[in-house]
C-alpha cells in the first residue's frame, strides 16, 4: 500500500454543519416564490453546487424562472446565506475535527479542502481554521462538479501529493465517487444506509484517530 501523505478533506457535513444555513436560506427563497421546502428537500442539496441546488429547489417548487432571474435568486439565497455564516464561531466545528487536524499537523501529513461551496475561504476564517490547511481548493477554482474528481485532484496537485497516497473525507455520494473516480482512498463520514463505496466509514471524527483510519485502509487493501 502507498504511505498516506495527504488527507482531503470536504467542508459542509465533514468539518462544519452548514447545511443548516443553506437550509434556512433556500426556504426563504421557496416561501417567497411561493412554496415550502422541507429539511427532508434538503437532503437533495448536500454537496450540490449552487446553481444545481436552484434548478432542484425549483423542480421541488414546479416553478420555472428564466435565466436572468435564476441568476438574480441564486445571489439573493446567497446574501441570506452569507449572513448566517458570518456569525459562524469555531464552537460550531464539528467534534473530534481540531483534534484530528492537529494531530495530522503533527505528523507532517499535508492537508487539503476539496468544498463545492465558494463561501468555503469566508468559512475557515470564521472557524479559524485557515493555519491547518496547506491547499484550500473551492467552488470558484473549479470547473467539473463531484463526482468528477476534479477538486480533489487539483487538491492534490497543489499539495505536491499523488492521489493514490491521499484519502479523502466526504460525507456526501456524488464526494465519494469523485475520490474514487480520482484514484483516491475514500472515508465516508456518515451512516452505513445513506453512502456506498468507501473504503472505510466513520459516524463523524469524535474518538477517531489518523493512526487508526490508515491500519483500518491497510486491511481494505490487502483484501
Ligand atoms: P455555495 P461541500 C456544498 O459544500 C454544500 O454541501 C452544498 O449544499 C452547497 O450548495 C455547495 O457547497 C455550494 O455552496 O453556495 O456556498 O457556493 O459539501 O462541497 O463543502
Ligand atoms: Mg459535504
Amino acid at each position: 500500500m502507498n504511505k498516506i501523505r495527504a488527507c482531503i478533506f470536504d467542508l459542509d457535513g465533514v468539518i462544519v454543519d452548514t447545511a443548516k444555513y443553506h437550509y434556512l436560506a433556500w426556504k426563504r427563497l421557496a416561501n417567497e416564490l411561493g412554496f415550502d421546502f422541507t429539511e427532508e428537500d434538503n437532503e437533495r442539496l448536500k454537496g450540490v453546487s449552487r446553481m444545481r441546488s436552484l434548478e432542484i429547489l425549483l423542480e421541488i417548487g414546479g416553478k420555472e424562472l428564466t435565466a436572468a432571474d435564476m441568476e438574480k435568486s441564486a445571489a439573493k439565497k446567497n446574501e441570506w446565506y452569507v449572513e448566517y455564516i458570518e456569525k459562524l464561531e469555531p464552537e460550531e466545528i464539528l467534534p473530534g475535527v481540531s483534534a484530528f487536524l492537529t494531530e495530522l499537523r503533527g505528523k507532517g501529513i499535508k492537508t487539503a479542502l476539496g468544498s463545492a461551496s465558494k463561501n468555503a475561504p469566508l468559512i475557515l476564517e470564521r472557524l479559524k481554521l485557515n493555519s491547518y490547511f496547506d491547499a484550500v481548493i473551492d467552488g470558484t477554482k473549479v470547473s467539473n462538479a463531484k463526482p468528477d474528481p476534479e477538486v480533489f485532484l487539483k487538491g492534490a496537485q497543489e499539495l505536491g501529493i499523488e492521489p493514490e497516497s491521499c484519502i479523502v473525507f466526504e460525507d456526501a455520494q456524488a464526494g465519494i465517487d469523485a475520490a474514487r473516480n480520482g484514484n483516491m482512498f475514500c472515508v465516508g463520514v456518515g451512516a452505513p444506509e445513506n453512502l456506498n463505496g468507501w473504503d472505510h466509514l466513520i459516524p463523524g471524527f469524535a474518538n477517531v484517530t489518523f493512526e487508526e483510519i490508515v491500519n483500518k485502509l491497510k486491511l481494505v487493501n490487502l483484501k
